[in-house]
């Protein structure tokens, strides 16, 4: 074979391979629009009966010189690029998800604008137990120019017996303490049929990481005019906190920020696992903000510094932490709440490493 001839055959293979490239994209249009429909039938995209059929129909036509094992081999790979095309069209369609909006959402918070880049600190006891005791906590963030209280009024707890919070009188008193102190106010919310009534107390509902597949909760605090921070379920995956969200901006509400609070894995020597990770993940695939919450994360009150050094560094917009003016006799989380000596300190570490207050403005 002479070198013409040869460059020849180069030109026929490459005609061939343009060929199955156009053919393979043809293909995956098709497999598109099935899919595409087959959702809105509910149906699942990968359906293994019609996979067989359509595997023996490549070996019973094959005339060679490829074995049918090898076709098949081939041909499965096909298909299954062709169901991934599907699941990634199901991403791209996310609303939370940076491809829907490539602009950060910014959640305004009274005068706080959060996710516009400062990094803010949400702080407070992890229950109400009374006017006295969120009070003395108030004034502490007052004095370090915060802005953002955090209290527990419904505490869904692990033991039915434990504390399980004032409830309404909670509330309360979070609202008189708001404007006393002119702080913004964020209190969890466990039942669909209180997110109304708590929008005349608080200025930011929180769904916490029990209720983050509470779907019902999920659609009223989509209705809400409130902002909702989520936190990211105990053994939730990244999609499936994604998905949450996606639930509450799917029913109107786009002003969600989402926090990061550990997950369970098998490491004891935290109370939960930090997902560090997830922080730059979650700020690459949606456009909300993401906060950290450095006391139910690692649940040791000496973790809490370092804890929310690593969530400043990788970019969250924000800290949770849980302070009482008595850790000891506090009525839920005695472990990891700090007293009001040990938040000063924590407060003017964070504040050398950019941590952002009315005082620094
Ligand atoms: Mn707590």
């Amino acid at each position: 074979m002479n070198v013409v001839e040869m460059d020849n055959l180069k030109k026929k293979l490459d005609e061939i391979d343009i060929k199955l490239l156009d053919t393979l994209n043809e293909r995956a249009k098709l497999v598109k629009e099935m899919i595409h429909h087959k959702k809105l039938q509910g149906l699942p995209a990968f359906d293994p009966v019609r996979e067989r059929e359509m595997l023996n129909h490549i070996a019973k036509n094959n005339q060679g010189p490829f074995a049918a094992e090898t076709l098949q081999h081939i041909f499965k790979e096909i298909y299954k690029a062709g169901l991934e095309l599907g699941e990634n069209d199901n991403r791209k369609a996310l609303l939370v998800s940076r491809r829907k909006k490539a602009e950060d959402t910014i959640v305004q918070v009274n005068k706080d604008s959060i996710g516009d880049g400062k990094q803010r600190l949400i702080a407070g006891p992890c229950s109400v137990e009374s006017y006295e005791q969120t009070a003395k906590v108030a004034e502490r963030l007052k004095e370090h120019g915060l802005t953002l209280l955090r209290g527990g009024a419904f505490k869904p707890r692990t033991s039915p017996y434990d504390f399980q919070g004032l409830g309404l009188d909670g509330l309360k008193i979070l609202k008189r303490i708001a404007d006393e102190y002119q702080l913004s106010v964020i209190s969890e919310i466990v039942s669909p049929n209180d997110i109304e009534t708590a929008e005349a107390y608080v200025d930011v509902i929180q769904i916490g990481a029990r209720n983050m597949q509470n779907f019902e909760l999920l659609k009223e605090a989509g209705q809400s005019r409130k902002p909702i921070l989520l936190k990211r379920g105990l053994a939730a995956t990244i999609e499936e906190f994604m998905n949450a969200a996606e639930y509450i901006i799917s029913s109107g509400n786009e002003n969600i920020i989402l926090c990061e609070r550990g997950i369970r894995t098998y490491e004891r020597a935290t109370r939960n696992t930090l997902d560090i990770t997830a922080v730059p993940i979650l700020k690459q695939e949606t456009h909300l903000p993401v906060f950290v919450d450095v006391t139910h994360s690692t649940g040791r009150r000496d973790l809490l510094q370092p804890a929310a050094k690593a969530a400043m560094a990788v970019g969250a917009d924000g800290l949770m932490a849980e302070v009482h003016p008595d850790p000891a006799v506090a009525l839920s989380d005695q472990a990891q709440q700090m007293d009001l000596e040990q938040f000063d300190h924590f407060v003017s570490i964070l504040k050398n490493f950019g941590l952002h207050t009315n005082k620094n403005e």
